[in-house]
């Protein structure tokens, strides 16, 4: 397969595992083929003890401008059913290293949907997130109807949801919905750069903040909270608390090996 024929692109730099969505004829509409391919790609660096932190990005023009309309024009709830694509999100959903989404452009239903899947998303200026499906008929399939109002709330995740109306970057950043916003020439840099800032920590202490996070979207906060403590005690087993706390005792950098 040529560079243009890929789905994604996949390259790292030091401990930072990059994949951009390459189908820039259709915005990156998320089709079964790229989301598999993804979910492939994100399994790898989740295994490779090279790697701590992944960065997703698009192009300029469009991170995601939702699934591929034109791939479920003509199906059937049989053939929905059948094909079960909610199995790839979920494959995405499972990774344990922190994902920085770098977003640009069109951020849109599925788009929209999968940069929520991601940890700390960095957006461009330019970026436009929504929630169009209800436009041609439908309704958020991937988590876009759950994690948008715990984003945004319930009023204007109903705004978005219900109307199809775009917020700008700014908007998304005031809600929550996003990190950061910078200039567009920026956003990729940016993204990385933030990346490696993550990477240079305890890569463990990453996976389980990452989960403790995500464990409060999950649960009562008294389960949390328990939930919290036990993962706070066992990184007390790990030689990078050790080399952490033991640094800055000896006001020297730590140097975190995983373990
Ligand atoms: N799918 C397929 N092709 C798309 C596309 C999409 N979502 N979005 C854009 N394209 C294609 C356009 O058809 C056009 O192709 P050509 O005509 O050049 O062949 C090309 O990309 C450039 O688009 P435009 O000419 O329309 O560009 P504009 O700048 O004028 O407009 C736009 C940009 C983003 C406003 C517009 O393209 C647009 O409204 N796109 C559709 C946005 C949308 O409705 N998104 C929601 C799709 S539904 C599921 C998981 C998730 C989902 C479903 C199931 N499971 C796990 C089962 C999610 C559903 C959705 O996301």
């Amino acid at each position: 397969m040529s560079h243009e024929e890929s789905l994604i692109l996949a390259e790292t730099d030091g401990h930072v595992g990059i994949i951009r969505l390459n189908r820039p004829k259709v915005l990156n509409a998320l089709n079964p083929e790229l989301m598999a391919a993804l979910a492939a790609q994100m399994e790898t660096y989740d295994k490779d003890p090279g790697i701590y932190v992944i960065v997703l990005s698009g192009s300029e023009k469009a991170w995601a401008a939702g699934a591929d309309i034109g791939d479920m024009a003509e199906q059937s709830v049989v053939s929905m059913y059948e094909r079960d694509q909610f199995a790839t999100w979920e494959r995405i959903k499972r990774v344990k290293k922190p994902i920085v989404a770098a977003v640009s452009g069109w951020c849109l239903g599925g788009g929209c949907e999968l940069m929520m899947h991601c940890d700390v998303v960095i957006a461009s200026e330019t970026a436009q997130f929504g929630q169009p499906e209800i436009n041609i008929g439908v309704m958020p399939g991937a988590g876009g109807t759950q994690r948008l109002p715990r984003a945004l709330g319930k009023a204007l995740a109903m705004d978005v949801i219900l109307s199809g109306r775009f917020l700008s970057a700014q908007e998304a950043l005031d809600h929550g919905l996003v990190s950061r916003v910078v200039p567009k020439e920026h956003f990729f840099a940016e993204a990385v750069k933030v990346a490696h800032a993550i990477a240079s920590k305890g890569p463990i202490a990453l996976r389980f903040a990452k989960e403790g996070v995500l464990k409060a979207f999950e649960t009562p906060l008294s389960e949390g909270l328990e939930f919290e403590r036990k993962l706070f005690y066992m990184l007390f087993a790990t030689e990078d608390q050790k080399e952490g706390m033991r640094a800055f005792v000896e006001k020297r950098k730590p140097t975190f090996k995983g373990k």
